[in-house]
């Protein structure tokens, strides 16, 4: 057996533990990978979202519900703890101040914290407002912190909405001028966003990093 043979095989029993919900197990495994030498990329990205994924696919077709999707999201959040200071190690020369939150009415938030890890790692001070954040909070964050750039989550159809409040709240406030802001989330795409006013969007946060720097001239 190869290297690259054992770490597929933990990565997939790191896949099985976070679809069944199992965090202990979820933690156990993001472990042996990171002994057996994985990447924390190839991690979060081969094993632990496609684990959500499946999850969200499940759920679609009625064959789990509501607390099943809870301890697969809590299972994954565990495993993700273990990533995130291996990132963070990585982390390039600070280039500015990040605001991020989910929008009011919407409590998803592991997307979000990913974009959180992965711009920590590029060098941004990310001030994480958590979820279900009203638009006049982010009025105060921007007021208070004076962010180079600001991201606005919103993972439900029925919360895409508040992308425009959070925005018009940001206008009628007069800070829209000056920031990069960016929106995202898996209902978004860059049609929505061109049309809602945003300055971007991306679909995963590696290209939150390259779309976020592309805007601010430092690429
Ligand atoms: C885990 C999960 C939950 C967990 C959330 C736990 C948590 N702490 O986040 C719990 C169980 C609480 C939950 C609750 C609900 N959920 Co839910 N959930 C999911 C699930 C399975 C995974 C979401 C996820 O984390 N994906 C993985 C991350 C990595 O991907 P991502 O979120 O898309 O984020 C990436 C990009 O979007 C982007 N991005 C994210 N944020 C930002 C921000 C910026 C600025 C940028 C640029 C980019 C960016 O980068 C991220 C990283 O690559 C999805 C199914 C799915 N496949 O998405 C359903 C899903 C989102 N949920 C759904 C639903 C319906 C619900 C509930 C309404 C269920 C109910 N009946 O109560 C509630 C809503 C609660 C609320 N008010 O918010 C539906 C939404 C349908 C829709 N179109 O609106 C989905 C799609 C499931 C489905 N297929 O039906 N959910």
């Amino acid at each position: 057996m190869t290297g690259t043979d054992v770490v597929d095989e933990v990565l997939d029993s790191l896949y099985d533990a976070i679809v069944a919900g199992d965090g202990d197990a979820a933690v156990a495994h993001t472990s042996a990978a990171f002994e057996c030498g994985a990447a924390p990329l190839h991690v979060l990205f081969d094993s632990m979202i496609p684990a959500l994924e499946e999850v969200g696919s499940r759920f679609e077709s009625n064959q789990i519900f509501l607390p099943e999707m809870l301890v697969a999201a809590r299972a994954m959040q565990a495993g993700m703890e273990l990533v995130r200071p291996r990132l963070a190690a990585e982390s390039a020369a600070r280039i500015g101040t990040f605001v991020m939150g989910t929008v009011a009415g919407d409590i998803h938030d592991i997307g979000k914290n990913l974009c959180n890890v992965m711009l920590e790692g590029a060098g941004f001070d990310v001030i994480d407002l958590g979820v279900n954040v009203p638009a006049a909070d982010f009025v105060a964050a921007i007021a208070e912190h004076r962010p180079d750039a600001v991201g606005i989550s919103a993972f439900l159809t029925t919360t895409m909405p508040e992308l425009v409040t959070t925005i018009d709240a940001i206008v009628t406030a007069g800070q829209r001028d000056g920031i990069v802001l960016l929106v995202g989330g898996a209902p978004v795409d860059q049609a929505y966003a061109d049309r809602i006013g945003a300055d971007g969007y991306a679909p995963n946060a590696v290209s939150a990093v390259r779309t976020v720097k592309a805007l601010m001239g430092v690429a």
